[in-house]
């Protein structure tokens, strides 16, 4: 029972209590990125509790028929019909992809099962993302775009996240999946991963992969103290540091406050079927 199950059709299906234990950042990854990719049906989500966590808003959501499958959104004003707000797929603003209506929520997990998420990944935007077709002659941003390109934009957009991750499970961040878009075009260009393995708030581990994370790396131009990235929906660079992790660690914290406010836990006893919620 304790075990992930994947794929059929490469969806991904959460059984069972949770033994994610095991898997840090880079071996999950895959897992949790299948699922951006398939997604569950939007009207699976059910908003299961609302609490005001700080000066914020934490709603937690569920997915119908996955007992371990959460999200959580953070808005600064308490929001009803939150299952409707946030979108699990791409949308388009005429031809340029975006998020919906919120977007500041994410697929969050608790993989060694001992109540506290430890893994967020965060909706961070809404872009193309480059694959083996791309071409290095596709327009600069700014540039005119033909009906083509356009359709290379839509064909390839996507919603984008950046993984967080409590390897040591210490309830503080270490490690993080980013992504780096192409600094002159609006396209994912690859996505870093940025890891604190030793003492905190130094980057021991950091390396690029423009594909698949098992696949061909990509060195990245850093200190042990910065990591300088495109963002996405930004032109100009920024950098990741120790206060990036402080911020997204408070973010954390909050949501797993709320779960303790709202009664809940992210794990469920495997066969238990339907939890009382309240
Ligand atoms: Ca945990
Ligand atoms: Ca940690």
């Amino acid at each position: 029972m304790k075990n992930l199950t994947l794929l059929f059709s490469g969806l991904l299906i959460l059984t069972g209590t949770l033994a994610f234990g095991q898997l840090n950042i880079t071996a999950f990854y895959p897992h949790v990125d299948s699922l951006i990719q398939f997604p569950p049906p939007q009207e699976s989500l059910a908003v299961m509790c609302q609490r005001k966590v700080g000066t914020l808003y934490v709603t937690l959501l569920r997915v119908r028929g996955q007992e371990n499958l959460w999200i959580a959104a953070v808005t600064p004003r308490p929001e009803k019909n939150l299952h409707k707000k946030i979108s699990l797929t791409v949308q388009f603003e005429g031809a340029h992809p975006s998020t919906g209506a919120i977007s500041t929520w994410g697929y969050i997990f608790d993989r060694n099962g001992d109540g506290k998420i430890d893994y967020m990944a965060l909706l961070g935007g809404a872009a193309p993302v480059k694959r083996d077709d791309f071409q290095p002659s596709f327009p600069y941003r700014g540039q005119p775009l033909t009906r083509a390109d356009v359709g290379m934009i839509v064909g390839h957009a996507g919603l984008l996240f950046n993984h967080w991750a409590d390897d040591n499970y210490d309830d503080t961040l270490d490690a993080l999946i980013q992504i780096d878009m192409d600094p002159l075009r609006d396209w994912l260009q690859r996505h870093l991963v940025i890891r604190s393995t030793g003492s905190a708030e130094r980057f021991d581990d950091v390396w690029g992969f423009p594909g698949r994370i098992d696949g061909d790396r990509d060195s990245v131009d850093h200190t042990e103290r910065s990591v300088p990235y495109n963002p996405v929906g930004k032109t100009q660079p920024e950098e990741i540091t120790g206060k990036s992790f402080h911020e997204k660690t408070l973010v954390l914290g909050m949501i797993n406050h709320a779960f303790a406010l709202c009664r809940l836990k992210p794990t469920s006893n495997a066969g238990a079927g339907e939890r009382k919620s309240n």
